[in-house]
C-alpha cells in the first residue's frame, strides 16, 4: 500500500502524512461528541481527553482504522497494537519532546503516534510542530538530561517507586503535594530545546487537512504550535501504538533509571 518512496521517507525524516481512510462522518462525530464535551452529562468542554475510546465508538474506530494498522504495520514490520488515545479540542502549545520519554520498548522504538486532524489545520490553530529527521538524534532519558551540569544540580530527588500515569499528571499539572516528576520533566524540555539547537533542524507544521493523519516516529521531536489566533478550535485524535514483540515502560514514570514494565491495556 505504501510506496518506497513513502517508507524512505518515514525512514529519512521520521514522519509520514497519509490518508488514514476514516468515515467523514466518524470524524464528525467524534468531534461533536468529544470535542465538544457532548459526552459529558454536564457539559463541560475539556482541552484533552484522555482514553475516550472507553467510551466512545468513534473514537475506537479511529484508532483501529484498518488503513492506519496497515501503514504502521508496513513501517515497522510488526503488528501495531493501539493503546492509548488523546482528543484535543484546542491547540497544546507543548513543548518539544520525543514520545520515547512517555513510552518506550525493549527493543528500543516500537512505539508510533498517529495524529488526526478532526478539522482543518493551518499555522494559526496550534499545528503539530515537529522537526524533521530528530529521530535519528540519540534517545533522551533523564540519565542524560540529568548529566547536563546545570540541570542535573537542579534535579529533585528521586522518588522510591514507579509513578502511575495519572499521578504524573497530577504532579504535571502541580494538583499534587510532590512536585518531582513535574520539576524534572521542565528539566526535560529544556534539555531538548538545547538539543533542536545544538542539532540545528528547523522545524515544520503538520498544516493538515481535516481527515488526514500524521504520522510519528517514537523519537521524532515534536509538540504543539502557538495559537497565534486563541479563537481558533483545533479538533485532533492522537493514538498511540505499540507493536507485537516487544516488552514495555515509560521511562518518565521510573526516573530512578530502573526500567520496569508494564502490560497496556490495548484498544481492542
Ligand atoms: O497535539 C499536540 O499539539 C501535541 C501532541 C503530542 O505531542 C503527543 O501526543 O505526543
Amino acid at each position: 500500500m505504501l510506496t518506497a518512496e513513502q517508507k524512505q521517507q518515514f525512514a529519512d525524516q521520521g514522519y509520514l502524512v497519509i490518508d488514514p481512510q476514516i468515515d467523514p462522518a466518524i470524524i464528525d462525530g467524534v468531534r461533536e461528541r468529544v470535542g465538544n464535551g457532548l459526552l459529558y452529562p454536564d457539559g463541560r468542554t475539556v482541552a484533552r481527553v484522555q482514553d475516550a475510546w472507553r467510551q466512545d465508538a468513534g473514537v475506537k474506530t479511529i484508532a483501529c482504522a484498518p488503513t492506519v494498522l496497515a501503514v504502521l504495520a508496513q513501517l515497522h514490520g510488526r503488528k501495531p497494537l493501539p493503546f492509548q488515545t488523546l482528543n484535543f479540542r484546542v491547540g497544546t502549545e507543548q513543548k518539544v519532546h520525543s514520545d520515547t520519554v512517555h513510552f518506550n520498548s525493549n527493543p528500543a522504538g516500537h512505539m508510533c503516534g498517529v495524529w488526526v486532524a478532526l478539522e482543518d489545520i493551518d499555522q494559526h490553530n496550534g499545528a503539530v510542530i515537529y522537526y524533521p529527521g530528530s529521530h535519528k538524534l540519540p534517545e533522551v532519558g533523564m540519565s542524560e538530561v540529568f548529566a547536563e551540569p546545570d540541570l542535573g544540580a537542579r534535579r529533585a530527588p528521586m522518588r522510591d517507586g514507579p509513578l502511575s500515569p495519572r499521578g504524573w499528571w497530577r504532579e504535571l499539572r502541580g494538583h499534587s503535594p510532590a512536585h518531582d516528576s513535574a520539576h524534572n520533566y521542565l528539566l526535560y524540555e529544556t534539555y531538548m530545546e538545547r538539543q533542536i539547537e545544538r542539532a540545528r533542524i528547523a522545524p515544520a507544521l503538520a498544516t493538515i487537512r481535516k481527515g488526514q493523519a500524521f504520522v510519528w516516529a517514537a523519537n521524532l521531536m515534536h509538540g504543539g504550535s502557538p495559537r497565534t489566533d486563541p479563537a481558533r478550535t483545533r479538533h485532533s485524535q492522537v493514538s498511540h501504538y505499540y507493536f507485537e514483540g516487544a516488552r514495555y515502560h515509560r521511562p518518565l514514570l521510573n526516573p530512578d533509571g530502573r526500567v520496569r514494565y508494564f502490560q497496556p491495556d490495548w484498544i481492542v
